[in-house]
């Protein structure tokens, strides 16, 4: 209390009663500090000096950026299933066996407008299969594929508001078939939240013994990987890659050997996904900056200080696009970060994993004095190279959106407002289609044939549909692999047609599809085949997507339609001519949300 008084933090204290009055309050107040000043990073007094420092930069108006000079970094564009990429692919699986994976998973859906966690909302509603499934999932097909037989770790990052229900989603699922020791989790700490410029802490509006404490960020991701000590387990167990990704992308994995291939070429110590990002886009441009000594550095600058920093350097007009290709010279950052570890792991040891901290206060006028709402300091998992000191590498691995982005974020009023706006939307009902237009885009480049497009409008969003094709990380993890045992040039399918296509050990020569087909070998091993002949024909009632009502479960509405399944012909056995097994489903609506799984 002492230090926090020398801190200017009196008022925490002032007003309290004498002994004997609220003492459980008291002593509540008092543990609640000494937790946060052991959580967070350099304690209580060293967190209130940083924001003070930093909240006089936002006073005085200062870009953070003044002075460096942005230009295009250094990096790799892919088209998905070039020769390029094909090779990428294959030099990034032959790299897996070396790999460990993290997902920062400590965020809640509040922009989503969605109460549970976002990694349990379904991918997509034709298998239900959820992010985190599909993740863990995806996992192990490259486990399975990689060199060697070790496992390949899993980490995730949650935080007190997302922790009890992942173990809850893990648990009731039994870790979705990865061992349990395979998964571990680290969680992240809030940290105190500021009243005003002079970074006094904020008690809570609701009780005079508490601090309002905010998330720090996904930042806290490094800390707590070197803190849990596991990057150096990892670091001696000769881990050499960390693939760091966010909880809402389901094309995460279609990119991840292709980037790894490029991390392993490029010698990469520092490998950001992007994608083609339209000039003022929200999310964060990939740049080099030069400082005005000439020193550099490659990362992550956030839309709104882009603009600025652009206009008082090489772009009189800003943030605009390249005329010759519709995009602006700065990549898209997806947050979707390879990371060499043994350098990794100095690093760590160097800094703790401390990243840069910013903060981002409302003011409530042009005074700069005081906050519309209390603020916090925050940093970003891809600020992670700043921590740099130079001389390692750091680029990029740009690849187009259909094929690496697609994340879930926005509600779907903001979405419509987005697309309004020309941008993508990165709603529920974007996520979904996406994988679905993906897929069929990936078979029809491999030769497939498919029914004209529909347009179908769901919450107020035009989408483009010809077939919900959902391929499984079990069946391919890459286009070779895909293109080995999927003969496309045979395949035809229709319109609003349903394929899935799950597991191994499937051999696809030939098929028209009209209606719904599972194939599904997660039982078959060994030599055993699930193969479709040429000629092989289905053709029933299939499945639709549906409008769905507003008042219906949280999950469906924001993505604006369901599933509605009315027959689906499954087939799950080594041969497919001697036993075809079908499942009739009648149209209702308690199994309007059964699933093909
Ligand atoms: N997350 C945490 O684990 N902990 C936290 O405290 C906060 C978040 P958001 P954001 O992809 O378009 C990022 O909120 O931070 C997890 C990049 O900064 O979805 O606004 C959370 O669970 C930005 O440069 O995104 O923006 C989720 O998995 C741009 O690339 C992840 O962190 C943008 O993503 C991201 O959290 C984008």
């Amino acid at each position: 209390m002492g230090k926090l008084a020398a801190a200017g933090q009196e008022h925490l204290f002032q007003g309290w009663p004498g002994p004997g009055t609220d003492d459980e309050g008291k002593r509540r107040f008092v543990e609640q500090l000494l937790a946060l000043d052991a959580s967070t990073p350099g304690g209580l007094e060293d967190y209130v000096a940083r924001a003070r420092r930093l909240l006089k930069d936002t006073q005085s108006g200062r870009n953070p950026l003044d002075g460096w000079t942005p230009s295009v970094p250094l990096g790799e564009n892919l088209a998905y299933g070039s020769e390029s990429f094909c090779d990428f692919e294959d030099l990034g699986m032959e790299e897996a066996g070396r790999c460990a994976f993290v997902l920062v998973a400590g965020g809640l859906g509040e922009r989503l407008g969605y109460n549970g966690i976002k990694v349990a909302l379904p991918t997509e509603s034709t298998t239900k299969t959820s992010y985190l499934q599909l993740y863990i999932e995806s996992i192990l097909a490259m486990q399975e594929r990689a060199p060697g037989n070790g496992i390949l770790p899993f980490v995730i990052m949650t935080s007190g508001d997302t922790h009890a229900k992942t173990v809850a989603l893990l648990e009731s699922n039994q870790y979705f078939g990865m061992p349990k020791y395979q998964v571990k989790l680290v969680q992240q700490e809030k940290v105190p939240c500021l009243a005003d410029a002079q970074a006094s802490l904020a008690l809570d509006a609701s009780d005079p013994f508490k601090l309002q404490t905010k998330p720090h960020g996904h930042g806290d991701v490094h800390a707590l990987l070197y803190q849990s000590g596991i990057s150096k387990e990892w670091a001696n167990a000769g881990v050499k890659w960390i693939c760091f990704f966010q909880d809402t992308n389901a094309m995460a994995f279609r990119s991840i050997p292709a980037a790894l291939g490029v991390s392993k070429m490029r010698g990469f110590h520092v490998n950001s996904l992007a994608v083609p990002r339209k000039a003022k886009e929200a999310i964060g441009a990939l740049c080099k900056l030069t400082g005005p000594k000439g020193e550099t550095m490659t990362l992550n600058v956030e839309y709104n200080q882009l603009d600025p920093v652009l206009r008082a350097t090489v772009s009189p007009e800003g943030d605009v696009n390249d005329p010759k290709t519709g995009h602006s010279p700065y990549p898209g950052n997806i947050n979707q970060i390879i990371i060499s570890l043994p350098e990794y792991q100095k690093q760590l040891e160097a800094s703790k994993g401390v990243v840069p901290e910013f903060v981002n206060p409302k003011y409530t006028d042009s005074s700069r004095t005081t906050f519309k709402s209390p603020t916090r300091l925050e940093c970003m998992m891809q600020d992670y190279p700043r921590l740099l000191s130079g001389g390692q590498s750091v680029g990029f691995t740009v690849m187009e959106a259909w094929a690496a982005y697609s994340p879930v974020k926005n509600s779907p009023e903001d979405a419509a407002a987005k697309v309004q706006g020309g941008n993508p939307s990165h709603s529920a009902t974007s996520g979904e289609i996406d994988i679905y237009n993906a897929n069929c885009r990936v078979l029809k480049m491999l030769g497939a044939e498919f029914g004209p497009p529909q347009t179908r409008t769901f919450n107020g969003i035009d989408v483009e549909i010809t077939a919900q094709v959902v391929l499984c990380p079990s069946y391919a993890m890459t286009y070779r692999e895909l293109a080995s045992k999927f003969n496309a040039a045979k395949v035809r399918i229709e319109t609003g047609s349903s394929l899935v296509v799950k597991g191994e050990n499937i051999l696809v020569k030939g098929l028209e599809l009209n209606g719904a087909l599972k194939l599904d070998a997660s039982n078959l091993y060994g030599a055993q085949m699930l193969t479709l002949h040429p000629g092989m024909k289905v053709k029933n009632m299939g499945c639709q997507l549906v409008e769905s009502p507003l008042d219906t479960e949280e999950e469906v509405r924001i993505r604006g339609f369901y599933v509605q399944i009315q027959e689906i012909k499954v087939l799950d056995k080594g041969e497919h001519r001697s036993k075809l097994k079908t499942q009739t489903f009648r149209k209702s609506m308690s199994k309007k949300h059964r699933a093909l799984t």
